[in-house]
């Protein structure tokens, strides 16, 4: 790697642990009445997994740190991302446009995000607000509009659980340790260092973990050494009306590799053959037995049960994070005047339907967690329900900073809504179109759309299917009803109101042009 530097670690961890730990009660000396914002992302981190939304987990596990924000402040119960993969959503969060107006369509070449477009941190930067991004960024090109950054930079820019190469503020360097804590130590120092600047800040932290392949901190290794966790009811889904598109992908617990049940590999394995021994599993025909299973059935649930434990412990670091973070606001009197947001950049599936990865429309990827308090303005222990996309998040938070969205960004600001105004008009349906394929995990590229009563979705790469849920008779979409004489009304409804949803966003090229995208090669991540 190039230009690798050593890092001033000890500096930033005295500094970290001097702020953090110092009861200061007084008040900061921000005079500012603007709001700041701590935007929380974590990668992969699904509600299913977060104790303030329902969790089949609750009997061993919490999150207490996540769930004090939506006791505090919000839990929005319908929240979508509009293309359910990492880096093309962060893209449409940080741009406040659908991927086909921001040119960021896939992870697996995808290219580089184009930073002379307007996003949401430059405009507040612009306008007075001191700005940091820490963590996960995947987008290939700089952040801009930052005074600091520092982002996973190894190649692929996915982030290492231990040890991880950072960008820090352009220059390559490594440091020892466990990324969501170095992480969140880095972002609690620079708050320290900006508080009192008299200048009102924002934050984006996005933590690495949740994400594949779940490695958790030494302390939270072996959490659950004696049980089982119990099984999503749709563990055994299986796909019936939905065979061409969940029912052939990439992503069941067969797929599961070696290094996701961190299988010790055979002694004297290395470099490229170490590499291949790790990621058997992720192809087809490469389904594997792991120690002591005699039937498919039981190794999918040894690898269920490895996988699930894994992911929880990672998220225990993660909310131990978000404790520290919100302790330390209320240490230096900055609760009040706060935004916080906890999210991720997609859902994600814990066994729900068989699999583990994101992409699919289908509730668990296509919702995202999100919580938010702002003790200044919003009332606590609210729910939330209105029908929100992520494009939606960029000219909210500009809202709150008193700021307005230029015309060329196509959410809307949820601020009113929120803050009970009755007259506040707000949409009932939300968008969504997935570009990849077939690579990482084979799910077929598809485009639909969220009522608040039915989803509809068009898959279209090489095969041609309609899928029809009705969310109330069948929340956990196992009957696509598109052939279903009874809704026969409500299908061409629907795909009449997505027609015209897919002008309205300007998501109008043909399906051949649609699958030129997917096939185009935009480059590749890679330094
Ligand atoms: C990696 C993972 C995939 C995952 C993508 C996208 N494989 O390639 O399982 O779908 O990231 O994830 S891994 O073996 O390298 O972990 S995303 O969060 O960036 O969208
Ligand atoms: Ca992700």
């Amino acid at each position: 790697m190039k230009n690798k530097l050593s890092f001033p670690l000890m500096l930033l961890v005295a500094l970290t642990a001097f702020s953090a730990c110092s009861p200061k009660q007084q008040k900061t000396a921000n005079k500012e009445t603007r709001p700041n914002i701590i935007y929380i992302m974590s990668d992969d981190h699904t509600t299913q997994a977060i104790t303030a939304y329902d969790s089949i987990y609750g009997k061993y596990f919490s999150t207490p740190n996540i769930d004090r924000i939506a006791k505090e402040g919000i839990r929005f119960d319908n929240v979508y991302c509009a293309n359910a993969i990492c880096g093309p959503s962060r893209a449409i969060i940080t741009s406040g446009k659908y991927s086909h107006k921001n040119g960021y369509y896939k992870n697996e070449s995808g290219g580089h995000f184009n930073p002379d477009q307007w996003t949401f941190p430059e405009e507040l930067h612009k306008n007075g607000y001191t700005t940091a991004m820490v963590g996960k960024w995947h987008l290939g090109s700089a952040p801009r509009g930052f005074d600091f950054y520092m982002y996973h930079n190894n190649p692929g820019q996915q982030g290492y659980y231990w040890n991880p190469v950072y960008d820090y503020n352009g220059k390559q360097v490594q440091v020892q340790g466990y990324a969501t804590n170095i992480t969140a130590d880095t972002a609690i120092a620079w708050i320290d260092r900006v508080k009192d600047s008299g200048k009102p800040f924002a934050l984006l932290l996005h933590f690495k973990a949740p994400h594949r392949n779940w490695f958790p901190d030494k302390k939270y290794e072996n959490m659950y050494p004696d049980t089982d966790m119990p099984y999503p009811k749709t563990f055994n889904d299986d796909y019936k009306t939905r065979e061409k598109t969940a029912g052939d992908t990439w992503m069941t617990m067969d797929y599961l590799n070696h290094k996701d049940m961190k299988m010790k590999p055979p002694k004297g394995l290395k470099g490229k053959e170490l590499q291949e021994w790790n990621n058997y599993g992720n192809k087809k025909g490469e389904a594997w037995m792991p120690p002591g299973c005699k039937t498919v059935e039981e190794a999918r649930k040894w690898k269920y049960q490895r996988f699930i434990k894994d992911y929880l412990a990672c998220v225990r670091s993660v909310d131990d994070k978000v404790g520290q973070l919100l302790d330390y606001l209320d240490n230096n009197g900055l609760t009040e005047n706060t935004i916080v947001v906890y999210t991720a950049d997609q859902g994600f599936y814990l066994g729900d339907h068989g699999f583990f990865d994101k992409r699919f429309i289908y509730e668990p990827s296509f919702r995202m967690p999100f919580l938010m308090r702002y003790p200044a303005k919003l009332k606590p222990g609210q729910t939330d329900n209105h029908l929100i996309s992520n494009v939606d998040f960029a000219p909210t938070f500009l809202d709150f900073a008193g700021l307005k969205a230029p015309a060329e960004v196509q959410g809307h600001s949820f601020k009113d809504v929120i803050e009970g105004n009755k007259d506040a008009k707000w949409q009932d349906k939300v968008y969504f179109h997935y570009y990849e394929y077939p690579f990482w995990h084979h799910v077929q590229p598809h485009y639909g759309m969220r009522t608040r009563r039915y989803k509809i979705a068009h898959f279209y790469y090489n095969i041609d299917v309609w899928e029809l849920y009705d969310m109330v008779k069948d929340p956990d979409e196992l009957h696509n009803v598109i052939d279903d004489p009874a809704y026969a009304d409500v299908a061409k409804k629907m795909k009449s109101e997505l027609k015209q949803l897919m002008k309205d966003v300007g998501d109008t090229a043909s399906l051949a042009e649609f699958r030129e995208i997917t096939d185009k090669d935009f480059g590749n991540i890679n330094y």
